[in-house]
């Protein structure tokens, strides 16, 4: 709705697919290789807007669904310091699928299909939301360790070739480094309580720190589960959406988290995690890679819930949005009049 003046045909069967070395493609390559931005209305070859609206509306979605599982603690927040802090983030997420959206939106897409595929189930998000948050610790880890997951990854795209995703991201990262930051000052809060407290926060962080570092996605290069190597990333780095690899995004995470950790007293689920002082990085055990295919095939402890929650919660907002449709029209009406 807020990209009606881009006027890009939806479907537009002028805009040329992908030619390797026809003068459009490698005059737009070397727009990127000159980290000049690229917008709405500028030739980009149709891979390009494929993978940008799988990646944008995929991070959509999971701001989105994102939102379930921290707004399942707000009415029992323990204080009424951390039920507004954690109201102001679930409504952060909220506001972050919201630009999102606006961003595919200018790649010719429409928000309704976006939202569709994430409704009929063929739209993907981050497997992280398919996971329980069991104690009121799971706020803490999920800030700490998901948004501290999300910023190392985001901060990158903030530098995105793609100008719309690249301003989009300016905005989020601001918030998300709010959002770790509380996540972490609950969790040192939890680490100076009682023996029940810190054994809470141990059991949270046991359970967040392997699917926080499968956020990232697969390795670089094949590895562990048959299939588990990043399609995309190889494309995605030449076109400069991704700046960044998932290994070595994933590395830097545990290299900042586990001295996090360490601070707070935890004990971080890994007999191989050790620090290297040849590479100067942690080395660190294998990573379940089954169990990350069985979530994103559905199959995750709450993904089934995930997507009945959110599709009722677009069938109760129905009314909102034929009432927005009337008034616009009625207001159309109006003017025109
Ligand atoms: N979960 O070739 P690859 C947040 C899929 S929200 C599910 O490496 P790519 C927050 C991938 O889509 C955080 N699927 O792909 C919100 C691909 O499948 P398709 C969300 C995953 O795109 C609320 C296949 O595996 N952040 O911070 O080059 C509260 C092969 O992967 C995952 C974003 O979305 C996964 N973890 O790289 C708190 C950031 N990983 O599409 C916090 C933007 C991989 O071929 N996205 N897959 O069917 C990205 O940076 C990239 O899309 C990824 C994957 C690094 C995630």
């Amino acid at each position: 709705m807020y990209t009606q003046g881009l006027d890009i045909p939806k479907g537009d069967k002028s805009i040329p697919v992908e030619q390797g070395d026809s003068p459009e493609a490698v005059r737009f390559q070397a727009r990127i290789d000159a980290d000049e931005k690229i917008e709405p209305k500028d030739w980009m070859p149709e891979g390009y807007r494929k993978t940008l609206i799988r990646q944008i509306s995929q991070h959509a979605h999971s701001e989105v669904i994102g939102m379930q599982p921290e707004g399942n603690w707000i009415t029992r927040a323990p204080t009424l310091r951390r039920k507004a802090i954690l109201m102001a983030k679930v409504q952060d997420e909220g506001g972050h699928g919201l630009y999102l959206y606006s961003a595919a939106e200018t790649l010719g897409v429409s928000r309704d299909e976006l939202v569709d595929q994430l409704l009929d189930g063929s739209a993907k998000y981050s497997s992280i939301f398919n996971y329980p948050t069991l104690t009121w610790a799971d706020i803490g880890a999920i800030g700490w360790l998901v948004d501290g997951a999300a910023i190392m990854n985001q901060i990158p795209l903030c530098r995105c070739s793609y100008g719309p995703y690249a301003r989009a991201m300016i905005r989020i990262c601001k918030e998300e480094s709010f959002h770790q930051r509380q996540g972490y000052e609950l969790m040192l809060s939890l680490s100076r309580g009682t023996a029940e407290q810190k054994a809470m926060m141990q059991d949270a962080f046991d359970r967040w720190w392997w699917p926080a570092l499968m956020m990232f996605g697969p390795h670089d290069t094949k590895g562990g589960a048959e299939g588990m190597k990043s399609q995309h990333s190889e494309q995605s780095m030449k076109w400069r959406i991704k700046r960044v690899s998932n290994d070595e995004l994933r590395q830097k995470f545990v290299d900042v988290t586990v001295p996090q950790a360490e601070y707070l007293g935890l004990k971080v689920p890994d007999p191989y995690l050790k620090w290297n002082a040849a590479t100067s990085h942690y080395d660190f055990g294998p990573i379940d890679w089954d169990e990350f295919k069985n979530v994103l095939a559905g199959n995750g402890p709450c993904n089934k819930k995930r997507l009945k929650v959110r599709r009722e919660a677009h069938e109760r907002g129905a009314w909102v949005r034929e009432a927005a449709m009337a008034y616009a029209a009625k207001k159309a009406k109006r003017q025109a009049a």
